[in-house]
């Protein structure tokens, strides 16, 4: 095991979670150039991950690092193959649920060393999900660290993965980021959008959000950010374009329509600084991005995907450091 001090960590589910932003990132960085080198430290230790929605980087990525770690994986997806869940206190479960999540969170820490957990947000009933009222309660009826997979309201292992990639490939101290709205044919969560907003703005950049009218996000976020309804306005010298979709927040859930001029396209892309293009993918080809952006050497979303595995494995490396890891 190579001399460094790691501090511990119980949860991970926003950036606030993080003591120094600065640590996490050097961390990272020794994790990516020698990813075997911590092979002891999760010898024996066992991840579990539960996925109450689909998958394919976060599921992998998170896998890969803890087998870097040497750790065991099982994963499980809770919709399909568990009990139904019980989320309230005192309910007579005499109706659809058959488990409730107290003894579902306590048994799972039973078999597992850290437990990561993917729930997304309902769009249908807004207190609840910007209460994190699933995610929450698995913090607090589980005995180990628990890692956010995506919550309702942050993504934080893809804000980490983000703020590492746009470390590595800045060429200016203070960059310019764009983080934009794109159109989108179903309502998704505004998590990604949150959680890269709540992480870039502990970093050195000049950020501003570019949406159509109605759909800012909670102002919990971007209180003291540049906003700007009109897209190319502010993707004019852009370093960085971050295209993501999301749901009305004020009008909850609400999906825009005819917004098609939203699309990032070539076009676009020439209002900027010869900026990189980024996007957390599953990505919609030409209804988000172009081909043409996607597929350009400027295109950052394959590197965005490669991070994710060290931005995992980071986490999982300070989580096998806390006490409840710990045999002795
Ligand atoms: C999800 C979202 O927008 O939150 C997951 C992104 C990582 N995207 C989709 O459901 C397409
Ligand atoms: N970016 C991301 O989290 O992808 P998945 O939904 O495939 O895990």
């Amino acid at each position: 095991m190579p001399e460094i001090i790691i501090i511990p960590m119980k949860k991970f589910t926003t950036v606030k979670d993080v003591d120094d932003l600065k640590e996490l990132l050097s961390l990272a960085q020794k994790v990516k150039q020698n990813p075997f080198d911590y092979q002891e430290m999760g010898r024996n230790k066992t991840l579990g991950l539960l996925f109450f929605n689909p998958s394919l980087r976060t599921r992998l990525s998170t896998q890969k690092a803890a087998i870097n770690l040497g750790m065991n994986v099982m994963v499980m997806n809770l919709n399909n193959d568990g009990w139904s869940i019980e989320l309230e206190d005192g309910t007579v479960m005499n109706e659809g649920t058959q488990e409730h999540i107290k003894e579902a969170a306590g048994v799972i820490s039973q078999y597992c060393d850290i437990i990561g957990v993917r729930t997304f947000a309902s769009l249908t009933d807004k207190i609840d999900d910007y209460d994190e009222v699933i995610l929450n309660k698995f913090i607090d009826y589980a005995t180990v660290p628990v890692v956010s997979l995506e919550s309702a309201t942050l993504h934080p292992l893809q804000s980490f993965a983000d703020v590492i990639t746009i470390d590595e490939n800045k060429t200016k101290p203070k960059p310019k980021v764009v983080l934009t709205w794109a159109p989108h044919p179903k309502a998704l969560p505004q998590a990604v959008a949150n959680s890269f907003v709540e992480w870039i703005n502990e970093t050195d950049v000049e950020l501003v959000i570019t949406s159509p009218k109605g759909f800012d996000l909670s102002s919990q976020f971007t209180k003291g950010v540049e906003i700007n309804h009109n897209q190319n306005e502010a993707l004019a010298a852009a370093d960085f374009v971050y295209a993501k979709n999301w749901s009305s927040y004020n009008d909850y859930g609400k999906i825009g329509t005819e917004l098609d001029d939203w699309t990032i396209t070539k076009e676009k892309m020439k209002l900027t600084n010869n900026a990189k293009f980024m996007h957390c993918l599953p990505v919609r080809r030409n209804v988000v991005v172009s081909d043409e952006v996607i597929d350009s050497k400027n295109s950052l979303v394959l590197e965005q995907a490669n991070n994710r595995t060290y931005a995992a494995q980071t986490i999982l490396l300070k989580m096998l450091q806390h006490k409840s890891c710990h045999s002795d």
